[in-house]
């Protein structure tokens, strides 16, 4: 049985952009309205983080240093979090978010699962900043500056045994914070994958920070993951759990619309999604559409990941 409805994700581009503006709009407007104390809140929520200390971090310009940077303002108050909403508007909703205690857990093929809390973890993680392109599958995009550390980093730490060949984070599950997953029509929790040699790659990120601070909640405290050549939607928020697998794993999107979001989600401007051109995309706070670059303009470092794997489903 299919219950038909609207949602964000099933506008036609012309629409979901149109809303976005609004929506953009109607945050600055509100924003204003209510002056200093607004801009301050995401703040006071940082002021007792115990990580604030960490950063920001070391820049690491390997990956490049793309311009122009988003306003922190915007990329701070334009989300995608469904677990919240399924608007771009949820970043005071998101401050319900609890991220201390925060606890991952590690498990499936690796040597011995463990648990470990988000602050023993940054103490052992080399923290750096990256400033890096974002591409939403809906065509809007952004550039920020992540503050994490290589998910390599973090693969090494959990010791995955030979056979893994996927990597499985999942969000947080807690429907009495995150109203969104008292709607039975997602398949909650929110997952992803990717697979081994993706999670090795030195651009897979995994961020704890933005805009050298503590990361916000709406924008996935405490930890996320960042894969900048794949669509948005591949970047899981606040991962409660790293599991190593030899199966790969239908991810959250895929499995609500697996003929519209695939796997692999590598960005490719020749490649539309069903209902919409991924030709071009919107800065978020610019007018003006600008060209989409394959893999989203990181191809240099992550093409040959793909070379072996050309019957697949790569843009999708
Ligand atoms: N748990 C969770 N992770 C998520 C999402 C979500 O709804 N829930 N949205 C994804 C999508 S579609 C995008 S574009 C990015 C948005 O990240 P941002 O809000 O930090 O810009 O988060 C991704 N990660
Ligand atoms: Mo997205």
């Amino acid at each position: 049985m299919l219950i038909k409805r609207t949602h964000g994700w099933e506008l036609p581009e012309r629409q979901a952009t149109s809303e976005s503006t609004y929506l953009a709009r109607r945050t600055l407007v509100k924003a204003m309205g209510l002056g200093a104390l607004a801009a301050g809140v995401p703040g006071l929520a940082l002021a007792e983080d115990p990580s604030a200390k960490l950063y920001p971090a070391k820049k690491n310009d390997t990956y490049g240093m793309p311009t122009p940077m988003t306003a922190e303002k915007l990329a701070t108050t334009y989300n995608n979090f469904y677990e919240f909403d399924d608007g771009k508007n949820l970043w005071r909703l998101a401050q319900k978010l609890p991220v201390r205690p925060w606890t991952v857990k590690v498990s499936g093929m690796v040597e011995k699962p463990f648990e470990i809390d988000i602050d023993s973890l940054l103490a052992k993680m080399p923290l750096e900043e990256r400033v890096y392109r974002h591409r939403c599958v809906e065509t809007w995009s952004m550039i920020v500056p992540w503050s994490g550390f290589a998910m390599k980093s973090l693969v090494e730490f959990c010791k995955p045994a030979s056979g893994a060949k996927y990597v499985v984070m999942t969000t947080l599950s807690n429907p009495s914070v995150m109203p969104g997953q008292k709607d039975v029509i997602y398949p909650w929790p929110y997952v992803e994958g990717l697979a081994m040699d993706e999670a090795m790659n030195d651009l897979t990120f995994i961020a704890t920070g933005l805009y050298g601070k503590p990361m916000p909640k709406q924008n996935g405290a405490p930890l996320r993951l960042v894969a900048p050549w794949k669509y948005g939607f591949k970047n899981v928020k606040s991962i409660v759990s790293i599991a190593f697998t030899d199966k790969r794993p239908v991810s959250f999107w895929e499995k609500l619309n697996d003929n519209e979001y695939g796997f692999w989600a590598n960005v490719n401007p020749q490649v539309p999604h069903p209902r919409w051109s991924q030709a071009t995309e919107k800065p978020l706070g610019s007018s003006d559409r600008i060209p989409t670059q394959i893999y989203n303009g990181y191809g240099e470092f992550v093409a040959g990941l793909y070379e072996g794997r050309k019957a697949e489903k790569l843009f999708m």
